[in-house]
């Protein structure tokens, strides 16, 4: 074991999606120091689930977030220190569900922040209730007769949104799945990576993933393309969906400042809130 790894007791199923997430994850780590980006600046956070353990299986600074709002709580660490790459690990119910409006908010003003979702349909830790990406027809203990609601497509709604990073890897392509982990990184400004994670206990889709996955050969150039793309059913593309180029949130707004190096004085403070009641 690398030394990204921690003590705690890992206590996902054996087979579990979850562990090519943390394997990539860790290998994309390690490849980045290599390009001068240290561990220290690497600051991870994750909602609440089975995908949120992670957090307790990597050596790395960050706030084990609130199920829905560590996409909050990422935007906030790289405002506060924009010297810092911020990523957060979201199950699918904690990202399109719980924590939609913050992601969606996050993709609109090009937050530089990465957000791996953990795609397995379903909410695992709670015993496999549907989620807002959960397909038609799809049969559980929370829907025994099938769901009877269309599922949201994360990658259209991103797309829709303003996203400047997206992705698609499979928790099996383990190689894949570091280079687009790396790369979201490397992005200034919004990177989504979804990540198909099969679930044993609950939504075992190795099988289906297997048959269904291929790796784009070229990314998609124009927008419209991506859109298309991300649409497509009957095979499930991995790769990079798209990217651009867009100055990201805390840039557009601070230029250069980095809050938490150049913080004012109390003096300074007092000062301008004093001028400010003069109004
Ligand atoms: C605000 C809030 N609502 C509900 C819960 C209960 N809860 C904990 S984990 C979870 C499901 C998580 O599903 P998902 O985000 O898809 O993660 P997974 O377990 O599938 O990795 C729920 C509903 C909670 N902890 N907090
Ligand atoms: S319940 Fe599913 S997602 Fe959770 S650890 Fe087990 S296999 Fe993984
Ligand atoms: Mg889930």
């Amino acid at each position: 074991m690398d030394d990204l790894g921690t003590n705690a007791e890992n206590t996902w199923c054996p087979g579990c999606g979850n562990f090519g997430i943390l394997n990539a994850f860790k290998k994309a780590v390690l490849k980045l120091e290599e390009k001068g980006i240290q561990r220290e600046n690497i600051v991870i956070s994750a909602g609440i689930g089975c995908s949120a353990k992670i957090f307790d299986y990597i050596n790395l600074s960050g706030i084990y977030g609130l199920h829905g709002r560590d996409i909050a709580s990422v935007q906030g660490i790289k405002f506060a220190n924009p010297d810092l790459k911020c990523v957060t690990f979201s199950g699918d119910g904690n990202a399109m569900g719980e924590g939609l409006a913050h992601m969606l908010f996050a993709a609109k003003r090009n937050a530089d922040i990465t957000i791996i979702m953990h795609h397995n349909s379903v909410y695992a830790l709670t015993t496999g209730q549907v989620t807002p990406i959960t397909n038609k027809g799809w049969k559980g203990p929370s829907t025994p007769r099938g769901s009877v609601e269309e599922p949201l497509n994360p990658l259209t709604l991103l797309l829709e949104a303003g996203a400047t990073f997206l992705a698609r890897g499979y928790t099996a392509k383990i190689d894949h799945l570091t280079d687009l982990i790396e790369q979201a990184i490397e992005h200034e400004g919004f990177s989504f990576i979804d990540v198909l994670q099969p679930c044993v206990s609950w939504n075992n889709t190795y099988k289906l993933y297997n048959e269904l996955t291929y790796v784009l050969e070229d990314e998609p150039k124009t927008h419209d393309e991506a859109l298309k793309l991300s649409r497509r059913i009957d095979k499930l593309p991995i790769g990079v969906f798209w990217r651009d180029e867009k100055p990201p949130f805390h840039d557009a707004l601070y230029g250069s400042l980095n809050p938490s190096i150049n913080s004012l004085s109390r003096e300074k403070r007092l000062e301008m809130i004093t001028n400010l009641l003069k109004f």
